[in-house]
């Protein structure tokens, strides 16, 4: 296994949005948690890797699956927990929810609910970066069912109009709920953001933080150097059902041999040997969390028309 400050920190990260996740598969039969929830298992590496090349005055913007960027971003855990279960201390006090994670001292400014209605908040925040000198990349996370909606193509064609400094990350499950991307698009992703003159890249092995790292850092560089907006394409596998805490592999429409593949690679799986030296202390850490969490009261009556616009 490598061993390198690089890869322990990553790993640490993707193994801690991991064991959040499956703590919430636990906890979620005793209704404490008020709030659909996306898991990303399988697919952490996307956030962890591209996290670790942003610098700390990005800026995110992901979707309702974005447990993973939340966490990868530096988001804090009692926080998070507090908003799943709808408290006043959670980051957007209880109001939120897991679809519309925020963490804005650490540049996640958006998620939600509304396939790719945070494309356009992306590319916003991008022209404001631009027009400022902030020097500030804007990083826009999306599943490739975004792609399926007119908003996406509207987006892609004024981040390039304009040069914005936006690195576009297609986060390809290869799902939309239960439909394969091969029921759904006619297009070739590669093809699409090079009509809007959006240089691509793939990244097929999704589940190597430190390749995602190396490959988005990349892009960051030549976004920063006012090239425009990239546009990165990473291959992951959701293994859990589209929403909610269960598996589906009943449903039929994939079958388990794709799953058995992904978990042959996938390193929190396969290096047992920096699991057992990191897995206490995490779910220590997550404990905690979910014990503060918990002591956080319900928002009062008091609360329901303040923070609405
Ligand atoms: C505009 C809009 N259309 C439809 C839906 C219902 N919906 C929720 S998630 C989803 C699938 C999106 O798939 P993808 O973008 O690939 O993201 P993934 O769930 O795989 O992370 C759909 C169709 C929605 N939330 N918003
Ligand atoms: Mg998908």
């Amino acid at each position: 296994m490598p061993s390198n400050a690089a890869y322990d920190r990553m790993f640490r990260t993707a193994l801690l949005i991991r064991r959040v996740e499956e703590k919430i598969i636990e906890i979620y039969p005793a209704d404490k948690i008020q709030s659909p929830v996306h898991l990303s298992i399988g697919q952490e590496a996307v956030s962890v890797g591209l996290c670790e090349a942003l610098e700390r005055q990005d800026l995110i913007f992901g979707t309702y699956r974005s447990h993973a960027l939340y966490i990868a971003c530096g988001g804090d855990l009692t926080q998070m927990f507090a908003e799943l279960m709808g408290r006043i201390g959670g980051v957007s006090k209880g109001k939120a929810g897991s679809m519309h994670l925020t963490y804005p001292a650490r540049g996640f400014m958006g998620s939600s609910a509304v396939v790719a209605s945070h494309l356009p908040h992306a590319v916003g925040s991008a022209l404001a970066a631009k027009l400022r000198g902030t020097n500030q990349v804007a990083l826009c996370v999306f599943g490739d069912g975004s792609l399926e909606e007119g908003v996406a193509h509207e987006t892609f064609n004024f981040a390039a109009l304009r040069a914005l400094p936006v690195l576009f990350v297609c986060e390809n499950n290869t799902l939309a709920v239960h439909t394969s991307i091969r029921d759904r698009q006619a297009f070739s992703i590669q093809k699409m953001a090079e009509l809007y003159g959006i240089p691509y890249a793939r990244i097929d092995a999704g589940y190597d933080f430190m390749e995602v790292q190396r490959v988005a850092a990349s892009c960051a560089a030549s976004i920063r150097a006012g090239g425009g907006p990239q546009f990165l394409e990473i291959a992951t596998y959701r293994a859990k059902e589209h929403v909610g805490t269960g598996e589906d592999f009943g449903f039929g429409y994939r079958d388990r041999a794709a799953y058995d593949a992904w978990c042959a690679k996938d390193p929190l799986i396969t290096d047992q040997a920096s699991v057992a030296a990191m897995i206490d202390a995490i779910d220590a850490e997550i404990a905690a969390a979910v014990v503060a969490a918990e002591a956080s009261p319900a928002p009062g009556l008091d609360e329901l028309l303040t923070d609405v616009i």
